[in-house]
């Protein structure tokens, strides 16, 4: 698609006029970037006729990824570039006196998703859509994203995303697209012509209406759709003018039960409010996106027996899990197979990814939940339950005594997981060593079963976004080494091993990563007050706040250089500058008091003239994507020092490497495979393993006050939480002090202190030798193409989906 700089001007000063009844000297950025949006839906909507006309007309199988949360980041670079007019629009707004820069940052980040699992949606997404394969996202759109961190008095305060607020450019309401989603009422059971029949009375109605966002693939004529389902009431059933207005004080209630389903993201589920409000979210996407998924099936096939060979069902962790259920329902109640076909289509179809092992995050719901709100759901998991159950007792004598761990239906919970896991055809894991963990102890039994449903697909990120549009200079920089063809070609980026030792291209490589450093310096100073040294060693953790993610290890070793440096003010140290960005789980205290005190430590040595020469904290509030974008390009040094066994992955460590920053982590989830891959030399690792973390839990060998007596450097620096050194209240860190020593220290920080104490000595002595550091930094840079989300969604394509690159023809001619 091509348009002249001069088409763009005159483009945008008629959509201006039109839509903002602007000239171009008046409107603001925010209008020029409304406008810019507007001109590209246009190009874009008659891709993504072409894109469904072709896929209705070709008949090929499809994907569809079901997940609770995408975490988009800003569209308009995307679709720029992959429109390949990135450059016409900058020079034509230019022209027209904007800068693209301020247009870009009008956008608001959307609030549809909160962490890693959130991201690597958004990234099969891309690679979906540039690798050309036929896969779609169906998620909510909450109207509110998690919160905007503020950082008051150096705690975190939550305010509300209204991320809506403005008009969203990139979405399509489609009203004719609408399906009901029913909940609550009574399931009456008839005999109709020899078969039960289930009946459904006084349920609660809901409309599900679809938002479409137009998914485009890099410089190709496809388009998939993220499918977004918002909740909405309907007044039908109501007699608003009847004398009483019982009815109409009614329907306030129902139509605020309604809409607060796609109102937040993660509704506060402390409560069994908040809980149930959260059943109900998974429910409402997994339906409407079925009923219509179906729908549009049963348009383009003459029997629903083909389900499996066009249809694939990827689910994000449990949460879409009810996918099962409700297929099961469709197919028995309104097409009316019997069970055994029912389930046959449905476990050819639904494909189940595991994202985590920690146990807590494991789903379950109460069976009376679940039969309140879902009556006829609870009968169908109730009947899968029993039906695998009785295979086990019958099949599998030899595990007959761990049923009871093993059922779905259990102790007055539904696990999720294990309805996941017998529903679908595949369960994988997200890095090579979660998956062997799923394998080999949290889902054993599962494994002895299934074995053939287990298998690894190990992370990606979109090199696109992460690199050619976060880091344009070093883009550049390695396209004129070794050619453009790692674009589309990611594993091209080891070509670029024969300069990790050219000293011509270290030089180029140092400077794109100084004027990226000089450029953080500015932003965060501009952010913060705070000025740092753009010379000193870049330091970065950012990542979700969690007790397993180990920033309070972090911590301890920059309270640890305090004391060092307190005792030696000529000590010969290189400075750094620690980065931190994490949002905390409102309900979190721990999280949130290790915000705070990462807060107040880099608020003592700000306050301390001798060691604020060495070494700086910075605290950026509110972590979000295109934070991300900004930080990393910038980053000398990775943190990623999870407590082994507990990160399935991480998706971090993958745009650090792939931006030339040098980890320092421990052998956990992708961790392992990027030192597979770089070599020991490479990477600085450290710590337990999670054969050790394992061992640990199992022989409650550990105890955390025997390394606190052992050491004293811990103890320096353990005491100052206590000892009023840090805050004139001496209860404010208490609660982390005893978790470490009274509740013995889940997440091993203190058996890890020592170890990583060294690994970042190292990891000093190797920044002193550029020359080495930035062999390192490079051959980082050159392996990360196994880790982009292409080869993942390749593997998923092939290996799970059974799904093919499909051209797209155009028909509606585009310019
Ligand atoms: C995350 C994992 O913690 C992370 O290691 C991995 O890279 C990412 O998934 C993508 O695979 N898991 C979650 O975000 C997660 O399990 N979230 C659910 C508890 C809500």
């Amino acid at each position: 698609m091509s348009l002249s700089v001069q088409e763009f001007r005159q483009q945008f000063s008629d959509k201006l006029m039109t839509t903002f009844g602007k000239k171009v000297e008046k409107a603001t950025p925010f209008e020029a970037f409304q406008t810019v949006g507007l001109i590209l839906r246009e190009l874009l909507n008659r891709k993504w006729q072409d894109t469904k006309g072709t896929y209705r007309s070709n008949s090929q199988k499809q994907v569809y990824y079901f997940s609770m949360e995408f975490l988009l980041g800003r569209l308009m670079i995307t679709n720029l570039l992959n429109s390949g007019l990135l450059e016409t629009c900058k020079q034509g707004l230019e022209e027209l006196g904007f800068n693209l820069e301020e247009v870009l940052g009008q956008e608001q980040d959307p609030g549809l998703g909160n962490g890693d699992l959130g991201r690597l949606a958004a990234c099969f997404l891309d690679s979906l859509a540039s690798l050309e394969l036929p896969g779609h996202g169906c998620g909510i759109r909450y109207k509110y994203g998690l919160f905007q961190q503020k950082i008051v008095d150096g705690n975190q305060v939550e305010l509300p995303d209204y991320w809506l607020k403005n008009e969203y450019v990139w979405e399509t309401k489609r009203l004719d697209q609408t399906v009901e989603v029913h909940f609550g009422g009574e399931i009456e059971t008839v005999e109709e012509s020899g078969r039960l029949t289930f009946k459904h009375h006084h349920y609660e109605k809901v409309l599900a209406v679809p938002y479409d966002i137009p998914v485009s693939g890099y410089q190709n004529h496809t388009v998939n759709t993220l499918r977004l389902w918002s909740a909405e009431s309907t007044t039908n059933d109501f007699h608003f003018y009847s004398i009483d207005r019982k009815d109409y004080y009614h329907y306030l209630d129902y139509k605020r039960s309604v809409e607060q389903i796609s109102e937040f993201l993660y509704p506060d589920d402390s409560s069994y409010e908040g809980r149930l409000l959260r059943l109900k979210q998974q429910y409402f996407l997994v339906s409407a996106g079925l009923q219509c998924i179906l729908r549009e099936f049963k348009n383009s096939y003459p029997s629903v027996d083909l389900l499996p060979e066009k249809i694939a069902i990827q689910i994000n962790d449990t949460h879409p899990s009810l996918v099962i259920p409700e297929l099961m329902r469709l197919l028995l109640d309104q097409e009316q197979l019997s069970w055994e076909k029912a389930w046959e289509l449905t476990t050819r179809t639904v494909a189940y990814t595991n994202h985590t092992t920690m146990s807590e995050a494991l789903e379950t719901w109460p069976v009376d939940m679940v039969k309140t709100l879902l009556p006829r759901i609870y009968m169908i998991i109730h009947e899968i339950n029993e039906r695998f159950c009785r295979h086990l007792w019958l099949a599998h004598p030899t595990l007959r005594d761990e049923i009871k761990h093993m059922a779905i239906i259990s102790y007055g919970q539904i696990h999720m997981a294990h309805l996941a896991i017998v529903g679908s055809y595949s369960v994988n894991g997200v890095a090579k060593l979660h998956t062997d963990i799923l394998k080999n102890s949290v889902m054993k039994p599962f494994y002895t079963v299934f074995p053939e449903k287990f298998n690894n697909k190990t992370n990606g990120i979109t090199h696109r976004r992460w690199l050619l549009m976060a880091n344009p200079p070093l883009a550049s920089l390695i396209t004129e080494a070794i050619g453009e063809t790692w674009v589309r070609e990611p594993k091209q980026l080891i070509t670029l091993l024969k300069y990790a030792g050219d000293a011509a291209f270290q030089e180029k490589i140092a400077g794109v990563k100084q004027a990226n450093k000089t450029a953080l310096a500015k932003y965060i100073q501009e952010r913060t007050g705070i000025r740092v040294d753009d010379r000193s060693i870049f330091d970065v953790h950012i990542k979700r706040l969690h007790g397993y993610k180990r920033q309070l290890l972090n911590v301890f070793h920059i309270l640890h250089l305090y004391e060092m440096i307190r005792d030696n003010p000529n000590m010969d140290m290189v400075p750094r500058t620690f980065i931190f960005g994490a949002k905390a789980a409102p309900g979190y205290h721990f999280a949130k008091k290790v915000i705070k005190l990462i807060t107040t430590t880099a608020a003592k040595i700000a306050a301390d003239p001798i060691v604020r020469e060495k070494i700086r904290v910075v605290f950026l509030e509110n972590y979000n994507v295109s934070l991300a974008e900004q930080i990393i390009p910038a980053t000398d040094v990775s943190e990623q020092i999870s407590t082994a066994s507990k990160e399935a992955s991480g998706t971090g460590n993958m745009k650090f490497m792939l931006n030339g920053a040098i980890t320092i982590g421990t052998l956990d989830g992708a961790n392992v495979e990027i030192r597979e891959m770089v070599g020991p030399d490479n990477i600085f690792t450290f710590g337990l393993t999670a054969e050790d973390v394992l061992a640990y839990q199992l022989s409650r060998m550990y105890r955390s006050r025997d390394v606190y007596n052992g050491d004293q450097r811990i103890r320096r620096v353990m005491d100052q939480l206590v000892n009023g050194s840090l805050s004139n209240d001496d209860v404010e860190f208490k609660d982390i002090y005893y978790t470490l020593l009274s509740n013995n220290d889940e997440y091993f920080v203190l058996k890890d202190f020592d170890s990583y104490v060294e690994a970042q000595d190292l990891l000093e002595q190797a920044y002193r030798q550029p020359t080495e550091w930035l062999k390192k930094s490079i051959t980082n840079i050159a392996h990360s193409g196994k880790f982009s989300s292409d080869r993942t969604i390749s593997e998923y394509a092939s290996e799970i989906w059974d799904i093919h690159p499909v051209t797209i023809s155009s028909t509606t001619q585009s310019r």
